[in-house]
């Protein structure tokens, strides 16, 4: 009975990545979840019924879509947009939109994958989706990526809706791209509908607290995890990669709790401070001129500016927050932290851990928070914004994060209960694979074959 369930879940990935080929990242992230879920077919084998799992991982509806859009000098470009609106048996379909030259199908479809599983551990009624494009914000002015944006937003609006689909930010996206896409869908559907997406501005229908919510989130699950092993952040040493929107809150959060952080990265290299990041230095560099990481060091000359920026995992720390981008951690940099006494690994970003990395940290003993636990604050507090926008009210900062600190809370319980009920006690990637799964398979099986 044991080996043929496993035998039944390879069978489905098999037909899945021959289904989706060319496709790396997809693969790995069901390959993954299929893994993890093979325990509960051989403890509940009902949920082998309806063609549950080639439901699942089959998205409801893929949409691609040309952007083109005119630069500054008058010169057309033409851009792909995505839009993978995976599953919403929770509830309207949710997920950020990535603008980055590395966005693909394959790319988009994992990161909708993930999210379903995450969406369904913060408990909040919202559906897995993600989208974006090929575009690339570096070096375009204003006036272009506004373009881009309200081109974007031409052609996506026919999808999405506060009942339908209800995206928000990721790489290359953040509060600026969503005033323009939202200003541009204001005009295009002559209605002021706030719950189409999130992470809009506070004084116009934005929840406080979503910029941050991502990174304290993440502060606040792997605290958890160090609680839970007898620890607190007080003294602990910690490595974030990036220097983004998830990674900036993370360092604040943590210097708030009395952690040091000694090294941040962006695409060109990684910077070393010994003293601990001068979080208002590096705000100036990243968010206010929107620099190279290679600046803080003119700001703050004692840190060491490196050029290679996987070498940033060489950096000795109890915690490591990897919070740029996918499998931006592999098995060597893995090897090296666990040499240098890492205690707990928790991803901000979305799958940065290779699975060879994970393989890894699990054998030698170190917490590993999956990023559909682990970062599951933003969407968290993105479903909060969607809370607030449906009954028109807006809550104080406080509240809020008090708010998203509970969920965060539970979450980590959920991850906790749900592994040790399946024999693998204090493993926070198969708790919060099997509970996700459950969540939305539950579901799936109530609502009939659609
Ligand atoms: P930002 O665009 O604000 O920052 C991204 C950071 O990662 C930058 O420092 C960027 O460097 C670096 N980076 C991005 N892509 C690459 C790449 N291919 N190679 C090297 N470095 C790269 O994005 P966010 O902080 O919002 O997102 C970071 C991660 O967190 C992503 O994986 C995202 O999916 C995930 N996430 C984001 C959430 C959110 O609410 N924003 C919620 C949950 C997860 P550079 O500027 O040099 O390109
Ligand atoms: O990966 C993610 O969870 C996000 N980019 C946030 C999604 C959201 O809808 O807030």
């Amino acid at each position: 009975m044991d080996q043929y369930f496993d035998e039944r879940v390879e069978s489905i990935f098999q037909t899945i990545r021959k289904r989706n080929a060319g496709e790396p990242e997809f693969h790995q992230a069901v390959r993954e979840l299929l893994e993890s879920v093979a325990v509960v077919l051989k403890r509940h084998p009902h949920y082998d019924q309806q063609g549950l799992l080639q439901r699942l991982c089959e998205p409801e509806r893929q949409i691609i879509f040309r952007v083109p859009w005119i630069d500054d000098e008058g010169n057309i470009h033409v851009n792909r947009g995505f839009r993978v609106q995976y599953n919403s048996v929770l509830g309207p379909y949710k997920g950020g939109l990535r603008f980055h030259p590395s966005v693909n199908l394959s790319i988009i479809k994992f990161l909708a994958f993930e999210q379903i599983f995450k969406n369904a551990l913060t408990g909040m009624p919202i559906g897995g989706a993600k989208g974006g494009a090929d575009f690339d914000p570096k070096g375009r002015s204003d006036t272009e990526i506004m373009r881009f944006c309200q081109s974007f937003m031409t052609e996506l609006h026919n999808y999405i809706g506060q009942y339908t689909d209800v995206p928000a930010g990721d790489i290359g996206v953040g509060g600026r791209e969503i005033g323009w896409l939202f200003g541009q869908y204001k005009r295009m559907r002559n209605s002021y509908e706030s719950g189409v997406l999130t992470g809009k501005g506070t004084s116009w229908g934005g929840s406080q607290v979503r910029t941050e919510a991502t990174g304290y989130g993440l502060v606040y699950f792997t605290q958890e995890i160090l609680k839970h092993r007898g620890l607190d952040f007080d003294g602990q040493t910690a490595v974030v990669s990036g220097a983004g929107n998830v990674a900036i809150y993370s360092v604040e959060k943590i210097q708030q709790l009395g952690g040091e952080v000694v090294a941040m990265s962006d695409s060109t290299g990684f910077v070393y401070d010994p003293e601990g990041i001068d979080l208002a230095a590096m705000l100036e560099v990243k968010l206010e001129r929107r620099g190279r990481i290679v600046d803080y060091c003119a700001l703050v000359p004692r840190a060491e500016f490196h050029e290679q920026r996987h070498r940033i995992w060489t950096v000795p720390c109890d915690v490591a927050l990897p919070c740029a981008t996918q499998n931006e951690l592999d098995e060597v940099a893995a090897e090296t932290l666990v040499k240098n006494g890492v205690k707990v690994v928790a991803e901000g970003a979305n799958m940065p851990c290779t699975p060879e990395a994970i393989r890894v940290f699990r054998a030698a003993g170190v917490a590993f928070g999956p990023g559909k636990a682990a970062n599951a604050g933003g969407v968290a507090t993105s479903a909060l914004e969607m809370q607030q926008n449906a009954s028109r009210d807006s809550w104080t900062f406080e509240y809020t994060e008090e708010r998203l600190a509970t969920i965060m809370k539970r979450i980590h319980q959920r991850c906790i209960g749900t592994a040790a009920e399946y024999g693998y006690a204090g493993d926070y990637l198969m708790g919060a694979n099997i509970a996700g799964f459950r969540k939305v398979a539950d579901a799936m099986l109530a609502l009939g074959i659609i």
